[in-house]
């Protein structure tokens, strides 16, 4: 069976590879493509829907960091999207091309009527193919009155030797650097002047309109990441800092890179009634 499901978690399968997801946060917790698992999960990372998966591509949504949106102030970091049990809802296709689901979660699921007022939809739609794994959100505003403010970001931790990763193209971008000491100085912008950037060192990097296109590369594979709607990119390794996150496995931060695509810089604001997407599309470069 292409699409094995139970109430926790659902698998895609396809000759050259499987795709893992967990109902909670929709979190694709296992992508594998050659038998090579392509994504990072720490081995200390809750997987039974205490905490938010420290791996794999958790949803950012409404927010995205420590909540600045006067909407958003009730909720934790990064949102209530990767905490909240997600609705199987449909296989979307199941052909020789590929294997894809949809997952929903709307303002009515679980706790968020105690945490966010604003009546919305998200829809995610995962797909497995050939060497591909494509993750869509789709958000909807369900109201008919207002407006709908938010952010969204795929928090994605590829599987990377992060010592020898190579990212590009984000020269000549303007970018915020989480890592300096001060608020002040990490409002400020910084343009990126490396033709390549490494993340030898604690990297935590918000770029603002970024290309949609990136390479990250190490000596022997790569992936290409591209997206659509995502019109900003963080680049986060904590290398030693990782000793600060409880659920992080000692080392862990030498075996991924997040390369997380995402709207964080202002807010998406939707009309009543609209829809807007933002897709991601990882591909396994042909050398791997
Ligand atoms: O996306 C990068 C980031 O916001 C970093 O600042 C970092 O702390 C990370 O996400 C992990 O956040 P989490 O809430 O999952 O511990």
């Amino acid at each position: 069976m292409p699409v094995e499901h139970t109430a926790t978690t659902t698998i895609l399968k396809h000759p050259k590879g499987s795709v893992e997801i967990l109902a909670y946060g929709a979190t694709v917790v296992s992508w594998k493509f050659k038998d090579q698992e392509r994504l990072f999960v720490s081995s200390k990372a809750f997987l039974d829907g205490s905490k938010p998966v420290r791996g794999g591509i958790p949803v950012v949504f409404p927010c995205f960091g420590a909540p600045v949106h006067p909407e958003h102030f009730k909720l934790a970091q990064h949102g209530f999207a990767r905490n909240e049990i997600w609705k199987f809802d449909s296989i979307v296709m199941d052909n020789g091309v590929g294997v894809s689901v949809r997952f929903t979660l709307d303002s009515d699921s679980g706790h968020i009527k105690e945490l966010y007022s604003k009546p919305f939809k998200l829809a995610y739609v995962i797909t497995l193919a050939g060497h591909q794994l494509s993750t869509d959100l789709h958000v909807g505003n369900t109201s008919t009155s207002d407006s709908l403010e938010f952010q969204a970001l795929l928090h994605t931790y590829i599987r990377a030797p992060a010592d020898d990763v190579c990212i590009t193209s984000l020269k000549g971008l303007s970018y915020y650097d989480k890592t300096e000491s001060t608020q002040e100085a990490r409002a400020m912008p910084k343009t990126e002047t490396r033709d390549e950037i490494l993340v030898k060192n604690f990297t935590d990097s918000v770029y603002e309109n970024a290309p949609l296109d990136y390479k990250v590369v190490w000596p022997s594979g790569g992936v290409h990441v591209k997206t659509k709607g995502f019109k900003d990119v963080v680049i986060w390794n904590p290398q030693e800092e990782g000793r600060k996150i409880g659920d992080m496995e000692v080392g862990g931060w030498k075996k991924y890179v997040c390369v997380e695509p995402g709207y964080v810089r202002g807010f998406v604001s939707l009309e009543p009634g609209e829809t807007w997407i933002g897709q991601q599309v990882i591909t396994v470069l042909e050398s791997d």
